[in-house]
Protein backbone atom coordinates (compact mmCIF):
# COMPACT_ATOMS: atom_id res chain seq x y z
CA UNK A 1 0.00 0.00 0.00
CA UNK A 2 1.08 3.65 -0.40
CA UNK A 3 1.05 5.26 2.77
CA UNK A 4 1.43 8.63 3.81
CA UNK A 5 2.24 9.76 7.58
CA UNK A 6 1.77 13.24 8.43
CA UNK A 7 3.88 14.29 11.25
CA UNK A 8 6.23 11.71 10.33
CA UNK A 9 9.29 12.87 12.62
CA UNK A 10 7.29 12.43 16.02
CA UNK A 11 7.37 10.48 18.98
CA UNK A 12 4.79 8.30 17.12
CA UNK A 13 5.13 9.21 13.38
CA UNK A 14 8.60 7.94 13.07
CA UNK A 15 8.48 4.80 14.69
CA UNK A 16 5.07 4.20 12.13
CA UNK A 17 6.95 5.04 9.19
CA UNK A 18 9.92 2.56 9.64
CA UNK A 19 7.36 -0.22 10.45
CA UNK A 20 5.32 0.39 8.02
CA UNK A 21 8.21 0.52 5.54
CA UNK A 22 9.55 -2.72 6.99
CA UNK A 23 6.60 -4.16 6.26
CA UNK A 24 6.87 -3.64 2.42
CA UNK A 25 4.85 -0.94 2.36
CA UNK A 26 5.70 2.43 0.07
CA UNK A 27 6.41 5.54 2.37
CA UNK A 28 5.84 8.53 2.68
CA UNK A 29 7.02 10.95 5.75
CA UNK A 30 5.87 14.18 6.01
CA UNK A 31 6.86 16.67 9.20
CA UNK A 32 7.47 20.95 9.43
CA UNK A 33 9.25 20.11 12.51
CA UNK A 34 6.87 21.87 14.74
CA UNK A 35 7.36 20.12 17.45
CA UNK A 36 11.44 20.61 17.45
CA UNK A 37 10.64 24.11 16.93
CA UNK A 38 8.62 24.23 20.03
CA UNK A 39 11.06 22.11 22.35
CA UNK A 40 13.50 24.26 21.76
CA UNK A 41 12.01 27.83 22.41
CA UNK A 42 10.58 26.27 25.73
CA UNK A 43 13.92 24.26 26.45
CA UNK A 44 12.33 20.56 26.57
CA UNK A 45 14.52 19.01 23.88
CA UNK A 46 14.45 14.96 24.28
CA UNK A 47 16.28 13.08 25.95
CA UNK A 48 18.75 11.59 23.15
CA UNK A 49 19.31 13.94 20.19
CA UNK A 50 17.33 12.69 17.08
CA UNK A 51 18.36 13.25 13.80
CA UNK A 52 16.11 15.39 11.40
CA UNK A 53 13.65 13.53 9.44
CA UNK A 54 15.67 13.10 6.06
CA UNK A 55 18.72 12.04 8.08
CA UNK A 56 16.81 8.96 9.78
CA UNK A 57 15.67 7.75 6.98
CA UNK A 58 18.90 7.72 5.34
CA UNK A 59 20.46 5.72 8.11
CA UNK A 60 17.40 3.41 8.15
CA UNK A 61 17.21 2.72 4.29
CA UNK A 62 21.48 1.99 4.88
CA UNK A 63 20.65 -0.71 7.67
CA UNK A 64 17.73 -1.94 6.25
CA UNK A 65 17.21 -1.99 2.37
CA UNK A 66 13.79 -0.24 2.88
CA UNK A 67 13.34 3.34 1.93
CA UNK A 68 11.30 5.92 3.56
CA UNK A 69 9.97 9.04 0.89
CA UNK A 70 10.31 12.45 3.12
CA UNK A 71 9.36 15.52 2.58
CA UNK A 72 9.33 18.70 4.71
CA UNK A 73 6.36 21.17 4.57
CA UNK A 74 3.53 22.90 6.11
CA UNK A 75 0.22 20.21 6.54
CA UNK A 76 -1.48 23.64 7.85
CA UNK A 77 -0.76 24.90 4.33
CA UNK A 78 -3.15 23.53 1.84
CA UNK A 79 -0.71 24.32 -1.22
CA UNK A 80 1.85 22.24 0.21
CA UNK A 81 -0.71 19.06 1.62
CA UNK A 82 -2.80 19.27 -1.78
CA UNK A 83 0.63 18.70 -3.93
CA UNK A 84 1.72 15.62 -1.88
CA UNK A 85 -1.73 14.06 -1.75
CA UNK A 86 -1.99 14.63 -5.94
CA UNK A 87 1.50 13.63 -6.28
CA UNK A 88 1.62 10.41 -3.73
CA UNK A 89 -1.97 9.57 -4.02
CA UNK A 90 -2.27 7.02 -1.01
CA UNK A 91 -3.71 4.60 -0.10
CA UNK A 92 -3.96 5.80 3.48
CA UNK A 93 -3.29 8.53 5.56
CA UNK A 94 -1.94 8.23 9.10
CA UNK A 95 -2.35 11.57 10.29
CA UNK A 96 -0.68 12.71 13.90
CA UNK A 97 0.60 16.28 12.34
CA UNK A 98 -0.74 18.61 15.15
CA UNK A 99 0.60 20.00 18.27
CA UNK A 100 0.36 17.44 21.01
CA UNK A 101 1.11 18.98 24.13
CA UNK A 102 -1.67 19.88 26.19
CA UNK A 103 0.40 22.07 28.86
CA UNK A 104 1.53 23.74 25.80
CA UNK A 105 -1.99 24.29 24.25
CA UNK A 106 -2.79 25.83 28.06
CA UNK A 107 0.29 28.49 28.31
CA UNK A 108 -1.02 31.17 26.56
CA UNK A 109 -2.92 32.89 23.95
CA UNK A 110 -0.14 32.72 21.21
CA UNK A 111 0.41 29.14 22.42
CA UNK A 112 -3.50 27.92 22.38
CA UNK A 113 -3.98 29.58 18.92
CA UNK A 114 -1.13 28.15 17.20
CA UNK A 115 -2.67 25.09 18.83
CA UNK A 116 -5.89 25.33 17.25
CA UNK A 117 -5.03 26.53 14.05
CA UNK A 118 -2.15 24.00 13.39
CA UNK A 119 -4.37 21.15 14.10
CA UNK A 120 -7.68 22.13 12.94
CA UNK A 121 -6.00 23.34 9.14
CA UNK A 122 -3.92 20.12 9.33
CA UNK A 123 -7.20 18.04 9.68
CA UNK A 124 -9.02 20.21 7.38
CA UNK A 125 -6.10 20.16 4.83
CA UNK A 126 -5.92 16.08 4.88
CA UNK A 127 -9.54 15.97 4.16
CA UNK A 128 -9.87 18.28 1.61
CA UNK A 129 -6.50 16.71 0.67
CA UNK A 130 -8.38 13.55 -0.10
CA UNK A 131 -11.18 14.39 -0.97
CA UNK A 132 -9.76 16.00 -3.97
CA UNK A 133 -7.11 14.07 -5.36
CA UNK A 134 -7.18 10.33 -3.33
CA UNK A 135 -11.16 10.09 -2.59
CA UNK A 136 -10.46 6.39 -1.96
CA UNK A 137 -7.90 6.26 0.64
CA UNK A 138 -8.85 5.67 4.38
CA UNK A 139 -7.82 9.13 6.77
CA UNK A 140 -6.64 7.00 9.92
CA UNK A 141 -6.47 9.98 12.27
CA UNK A 142 -4.88 10.01 15.71
CA UNK A 143 -7.50 10.91 18.33
CA UNK A 144 -7.54 10.89 22.22
CA UNK A 145 -8.86 9.38 25.33
CA UNK A 146 -8.80 12.70 26.37
CA UNK A 147 -11.71 14.09 24.09
CA UNK A 148 -14.15 11.99 26.52
CA UNK A 149 -12.56 13.44 29.51
CA UNK A 150 -13.81 11.33 32.95
CA UNK A 151 -17.57 11.58 32.21
CA UNK A 152 -19.38 9.68 36.08
CA UNK A 153 -20.69 6.99 33.80
CA UNK A 154 -18.91 4.37 31.48
CA UNK A 155 -16.95 5.59 28.43
CA UNK A 156 -18.43 3.70 25.00
CA UNK A 157 -16.25 3.16 21.92
CA UNK A 158 -16.88 6.93 19.89
CA UNK A 159 -20.45 6.92 19.58
CA UNK A 160 -23.58 6.19 22.33
CA UNK A 161 -27.09 4.91 21.71
CA UNK A 162 -29.59 7.58 23.65
CA UNK A 163 -33.20 7.06 24.59
CA UNK A 164 -35.18 10.36 24.78
CA UNK A 165 -38.68 10.75 25.09
CA UNK A 166 -39.80 7.24 24.21
CA UNK A 167 -37.49 7.31 20.69
CA UNK A 168 -33.67 6.26 19.93
CA UNK A 169 -30.75 7.01 18.22
CA UNK A 170 -26.76 6.83 17.71
CA UNK A 171 -24.68 9.93 18.44
CA UNK A 172 -20.99 10.60 18.75
CA UNK A 173 -20.39 10.20 22.62
CA UNK A 174 -20.41 13.39 24.65
CA UNK A 175 -16.55 15.33 24.60
CA UNK A 176 -15.49 17.23 27.09
CA UNK A 177 -12.13 17.75 26.99
CA UNK A 178 -9.83 19.19 30.01
CA UNK A 179 -7.28 21.25 27.73
CA UNK A 180 -7.57 23.26 24.64
CA UNK A 181 -5.16 20.64 22.88
CA UNK A 182 -7.70 17.92 23.66
CA UNK A 183 -10.36 19.92 22.71
CA UNK A 184 -8.72 20.36 18.97
CA UNK A 185 -8.76 16.84 19.07
CA UNK A 186 -12.75 17.34 19.90
CA UNK A 187 -13.50 19.59 17.05
CA UNK A 188 -10.97 17.25 14.63
CA UNK A 189 -13.64 13.92 15.24
CA UNK A 190 -16.62 16.59 14.73
CA UNK A 191 -14.95 17.52 11.44
CA UNK A 192 -14.03 14.13 10.03
CA UNK A 193 -17.55 12.66 10.87
CA UNK A 194 -19.15 16.01 8.98
CA UNK A 195 -17.42 14.87 5.97
CA UNK A 196 -17.95 11.42 6.41
CA UNK A 197 -21.55 12.44 6.44
CA UNK A 198 -21.50 14.09 3.41
CA UNK A 199 -19.02 12.82 1.15
CA UNK A 200 -18.64 9.38 2.58
CA UNK A 201 -15.06 9.54 3.55
CA UNK A 202 -13.40 6.17 4.60
CA UNK A 203 -11.95 7.34 8.49
CA UNK A 204 -10.96 5.38 11.54
CA UNK A 205 -10.77 7.56 14.48
CA UNK A 206 -8.38 6.33 17.16
CA UNK A 207 -9.23 7.36 20.88
CA UNK A 208 -5.48 6.98 21.98
CA UNK A 209 -4.19 7.28 25.34
CA UNK A 210 -0.77 8.40 26.91
CA UNK A 211 1.87 6.39 25.25
CA UNK A 212 4.91 5.39 27.00
CA UNK A 213 8.61 3.90 25.96
CA UNK A 214 11.54 3.97 23.96
CA UNK A 215 11.72 0.76 21.98
CA UNK A 216 10.12 -0.94 18.98
CA UNK A 217 11.91 -3.64 16.50
CA UNK A 218 12.99 -1.00 14.46
CA UNK A 219 14.62 1.69 16.52
CA UNK A 220 16.23 -1.05 18.40
CA UNK A 221 18.35 -1.49 15.24
CA UNK A 222 20.57 1.79 15.84
CA UNK A 223 20.34 4.43 18.61
CA UNK A 224 19.88 7.32 16.17
CA UNK A 225 16.35 6.01 15.28
CA UNK A 226 15.44 5.95 18.27
CA UNK A 227 11.67 7.96 18.75
CA UNK A 228 11.73 11.57 20.29
CA UNK A 229 11.92 10.37 23.54
CA UNK A 230 10.44 13.59 25.96
CA UNK A 231 10.69 13.87 29.63
CA UNK A 232 10.05 17.87 30.20
CA UNK A 233 6.57 18.79 31.52
CA UNK A 234 5.78 20.43 28.03
CA UNK A 235 6.28 17.16 25.84
CA UNK A 236 6.92 14.24 27.94
CA UNK A 237 4.10 11.63 29.36
CA UNK A 238 3.41 10.91 32.65
CA UNK A 239 5.26 7.46 32.48
CA UNK A 240 8.56 8.42 30.32
CA UNK A 241 8.57 11.52 32.91
CA UNK A 242 8.69 8.50 35.80
CA UNK A 243 11.60 6.60 34.04
CA UNK A 244 14.02 9.50 33.77
CA UNK A 245 13.04 11.51 37.11
CA UNK A 246 13.55 7.49 38.87
CA UNK A 247 17.07 7.38 36.90
CA UNK A 248 18.16 11.16 38.48
CA UNK A 249 16.95 10.90 41.86
CA UNK A 250 14.12 13.20 41.36
CA UNK A 251 11.24 12.65 43.73
CA UNK A 252 8.27 11.47 41.01
CA UNK A 253 6.14 14.33 40.16
CA UNK A 254 2.87 12.94 40.77
CA UNK A 255 0.43 15.70 40.66
CA UNK A 256 -2.65 16.79 43.14
CA UNK A 257 -4.32 13.57 44.69
CA UNK A 258 -2.83 11.41 42.40
CA UNK A 259 -6.22 9.19 41.57
CA UNK A 260 -6.15 10.54 38.31
CA UNK A 261 -7.00 7.33 36.23
CA UNK A 262 -6.20 6.93 32.24
CA UNK A 263 -5.61 4.32 29.67
CA UNK A 264 -2.08 3.57 28.78
CA UNK A 265 -0.36 2.07 25.96
CA UNK A 266 2.90 0.60 25.24
CA UNK A 267 4.65 2.78 21.84
CA UNK A 268 4.59 -0.79 20.20
CA UNK A 269 1.36 -1.38 21.09
CA UNK A 270 0.75 1.98 18.96
CA UNK A 271 2.42 0.80 16.09
CA UNK A 272 0.26 -2.35 16.09
CA UNK A 273 -3.22 -0.53 16.44
CA UNK A 274 -2.38 1.64 13.78
CA UNK A 275 -1.22 -0.97 11.81
CA UNK A 276 -4.53 -3.50 12.17
CA UNK A 277 -6.15 0.45 11.67
CA UNK A 278 -4.73 0.45 8.33
CA UNK A 279 -4.68 -3.09 6.95
CA UNK A 280 -8.75 -3.70 7.93
CA UNK A 281 -10.18 -0.51 7.01
CA UNK A 282 -14.14 0.00 7.49
CA UNK A 283 -16.61 0.76 4.41
CA UNK A 284 -16.85 4.19 2.34
CA UNK A 285 -18.98 6.17 4.16
CA UNK A 286 -18.06 4.94 7.77
CA UNK A 287 -16.94 6.72 10.80
CA UNK A 288 -14.94 4.10 12.84
CA UNK A 289 -13.89 5.24 16.18
CA UNK A 290 -11.69 2.68 18.00
CA UNK A 291 -10.24 3.41 21.56
CA UNK A 292 -6.53 3.00 21.91
CA UNK A 293 -5.26 1.53 25.15
CA UNK A 294 -4.55 -1.55 26.82
CA UNK A 295 -4.42 -1.36 30.64
CA UNK A 296 -5.44 1.33 33.05
CA UNK A 297 -3.66 2.91 35.37
CA UNK A 298 -3.75 5.79 38.66
CA UNK A 299 -1.01 8.12 38.33
CA UNK A 300 0.39 6.53 42.00
CA UNK A 301 -0.38 3.53 40.71
CA UNK A 302 1.79 4.28 37.91
CA UNK A 303 4.53 6.09 40.60
CA UNK A 304 4.43 3.14 42.92
CA UNK A 305 5.21 0.69 40.03
CA UNK A 306 8.13 2.64 39.20
CA UNK A 307 8.98 3.22 42.72
CA UNK A 308 8.99 -0.67 43.27
CA UNK A 309 11.62 -1.81 39.97
CA UNK A 310 13.90 1.28 40.21
CA UNK A 311 14.10 0.34 43.93
CA UNK A 312 14.81 -3.22 43.00
CA UNK A 313 17.55 -2.14 40.66
CA UNK A 314 18.93 -0.19 43.36
CA UNK A 315 17.98 3.44 42.55
CA UNK A 316 16.82 5.70 44.98
CA UNK A 317 13.41 6.55 44.27
CA UNK A 318 11.02 8.58 46.12
CA UNK A 319 7.33 9.81 45.14
CA UNK A 320 6.09 13.29 46.48
CA UNK A 321 2.68 14.93 45.23
CA UNK A 322 3.12 18.31 43.96
CA UNK A 323 0.08 21.04 43.20
CA UNK A 324 -1.75 19.64 40.45
CA UNK A 325 -1.14 22.73 37.78
CA UNK A 326 -3.97 21.17 35.62
CA UNK A 327 -7.44 21.51 35.87
CA UNK A 328 -8.87 17.81 36.17
CA UNK A 329 -10.79 15.57 38.86
CA UNK A 330 -8.04 13.73 40.93
CA UNK A 331 -10.70 11.51 42.34
CA UNK A 332 -13.48 10.25 39.50
CA UNK A 333 -14.90 6.83 37.48
CA UNK A 334 -13.47 5.65 34.69
CA UNK A 335 -14.35 2.65 33.26
CA UNK A 336 -13.55 3.19 29.15
CA UNK A 337 -14.67 0.29 26.72
CA UNK A 338 -11.89 -1.06 24.18
CA UNK A 339 -12.45 -4.02 22.51
CA UNK A 340 -12.37 -3.03 19.07
CA UNK A 341 -8.54 -3.10 18.41
CA UNK A 342 -8.52 -6.28 20.35
CA UNK A 343 -11.41 -8.17 18.31
CA UNK A 344 -9.66 -6.84 15.21
CA UNK A 345 -6.39 -8.43 16.76
CA UNK A 346 -4.26 -6.53 19.19
CA UNK A 347 -2.23 -8.80 20.74
CA UNK A 348 -0.94 -6.20 24.19
CA UNK A 349 2.18 -5.56 25.76
CA UNK A 350 1.18 -4.98 28.84
CA UNK A 351 3.69 -2.63 31.72
CA UNK A 352 5.25 -5.83 33.14
CA UNK A 353 7.66 -5.30 36.03
CA UNK A 354 10.28 -6.43 33.31
CA UNK A 355 9.22 -3.88 30.79
CA UNK A 356 9.43 -1.23 33.53
CA UNK A 357 12.94 -2.30 34.38
CA UNK A 358 13.99 -2.31 30.83
CA UNK A 359 12.64 1.14 30.34
CA UNK A 360 15.00 1.82 33.30
CA UNK A 361 18.17 0.50 31.59
CA UNK A 362 17.32 2.11 28.64
CA UNK A 363 17.21 5.54 30.26
CA UNK A 364 20.10 4.64 32.64
CA UNK A 365 22.62 4.71 29.43
CA UNK A 366 21.57 8.30 29.14
CA UNK A 367 21.54 9.34 32.72
CA UNK A 368 24.21 12.08 32.30
CA UNK A 369 22.11 13.53 29.72
CA UNK A 370 19.28 14.86 31.80
CA UNK A 371 18.58 18.42 32.42
CA UNK A 372 16.75 18.34 35.99
CA UNK A 373 15.37 22.07 35.18
CA UNK A 374 13.06 20.52 32.59
CA UNK A 375 11.49 18.47 35.00
CA UNK A 376 9.32 20.33 37.40
CA UNK A 377 5.36 22.28 35.47
CA UNK A 378 5.95 25.77 34.31
CA UNK A 379 2.43 25.76 32.90
CA UNK A 380 -0.72 26.09 35.13
CA UNK A 381 -3.93 25.57 33.92
CA UNK A 382 -4.98 28.86 36.07
CA UNK A 383 -2.73 31.58 35.06
CA UNK A 384 -2.27 31.74 30.85
CA UNK A 385 -4.73 34.68 30.77
CA UNK A 386 -2.07 36.92 32.12
CA UNK A 387 -0.05 35.95 28.98
CA UNK A 388 0.31 38.98 26.95
CA UNK A 389 -0.86 38.06 23.48
CA UNK A 390 2.61 39.66 21.85
CA UNK A 391 4.49 37.53 24.15
CA UNK A 392 7.20 35.54 22.20
CA UNK A 393 6.82 31.61 22.62
CA UNK A 394 9.41 31.76 25.68
CA UNK A 395 12.94 32.86 26.10
CA UNK A 396 13.97 31.24 29.64
CA UNK A 397 17.22 33.08 30.77
CA UNK A 398 20.11 30.56 32.64
CA UNK A 399 19.30 31.23 35.84
CA UNK A 400 16.18 29.40 35.54
CA UNK A 401 17.66 26.43 34.31
CA UNK A 402 16.44 25.10 38.01
CA UNK A 403 18.29 21.95 39.86
CA UNK A 404 14.54 19.60 39.47
CA UNK A 405 14.10 20.07 43.09
CA UNK A 406 13.65 23.34 43.62
CA UNK A 407 10.59 25.87 43.32
CA UNK A 408 8.98 25.71 39.97
CA UNK A 409 9.42 28.26 36.93
CA UNK A 410 8.11 30.90 37.58
CA UNK A 411 6.64 34.24 35.25
CA UNK A 412 3.64 35.57 33.95
CA UNK A 413 1.57 33.00 32.54
CA UNK A 414 4.08 30.82 32.78
CA UNK A 415 3.98 29.84 36.38
CA UNK A 416 3.06 26.62 38.35
N1 LIG B 1 0.67 13.70 35.51
C1 LIG B 1 1.26 13.66 36.77
N2 LIG B 1 2.58 13.97 36.87
C2 LIG B 1 3.34 14.33 35.80
C3 LIG B 1 2.74 14.38 34.51
C4 LIG B 1 1.40 14.07 34.39
O1 LIG B 1 0.61 13.33 37.76
O2 LIG B 1 4.53 14.61 35.99
C5 LIG B 1 -0.75 13.33 35.33
C6 LIG B 1 -1.60 14.36 34.65
O3 LIG B 1 -2.06 15.32 35.56
C7 LIG B 1 -2.69 13.50 34.04
C8 LIG B 1 -2.00 12.19 33.72
O4 LIG B 1 -0.80 12.20 34.50
O5 LIG B 1 -3.70 13.25 34.96
C9 LIG B 1 -1.64 12.01 32.25
O6 LIG B 1 -0.86 13.10 31.86
P1 LIG B 1 0.11 13.05 30.58
O7 LIG B 1 0.93 14.32 30.60
O8 LIG B 1 0.83 11.76 30.54
O9 LIG B 1 -0.94 13.02 29.39
P2 LIG B 1 -1.79 14.18 28.69
O10 LIG B 1 -1.33 15.54 28.99
O11 LIG B 1 -3.21 13.90 28.97
O12 LIG B 1 -1.49 13.95 27.18
C10 LIG B 1 -0.85 12.80 26.66
C11 LIG B 1 -0.28 13.13 25.29
C12 LIG B 1 -1.42 13.51 24.38
C13 LIG B 1 -2.45 12.37 24.36
C14 LIG B 1 -2.92 12.08 25.78
C15 LIG B 1 -3.85 10.90 25.90
O13 LIG B 1 0.67 14.17 25.40
O14 LIG B 1 -0.91 13.80 23.09
O15 LIG B 1 -3.51 12.77 23.58
O16 LIG B 1 -1.77 11.74 26.57
S1 LIG B 1 -5.02 11.13 27.21
O17 LIG B 1 -4.32 11.52 28.43
O18 LIG B 1 -5.72 9.88 27.40
O19 LIG B 1 -5.91 12.19 26.78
Amino acid sequence: MRILILGGDGYLGWPTAMHFAGRGHEVLAVDNYLRRTIAQQTRSEALMTNPNLETRAEIFESLTGQRIHTRIGDCADFHFMGEIVREFVPDAMVHYAEQPSAPYSMRGFTEAKLTLSNNLSATFNAIWGVLKHAPQCHIVKLGTMGEYGTPNIDIEEGWIDIEHNGRKDKFLYPRQAGSLYHTTKVLDTDLLWFYVRTHGLCVTDLMQGPVYGISTVDADLDERLMPNFHYDDIFGTVVNRFLVQAVAGIPLTVYGKGEQVRGYLNLKDTLQCVALAVDKPPASGEMRILNQFTEVFSVNELAQRVQRVGSGMGLDVQVRPIANPRKEKEEHYYNPAHSGLLQLGLEPHFMRDEVIAEMLSQVLRYKDQIDKGKILPRVSWNVPLESPASEPILSLSSKESGNGTATPLRRSGFGA
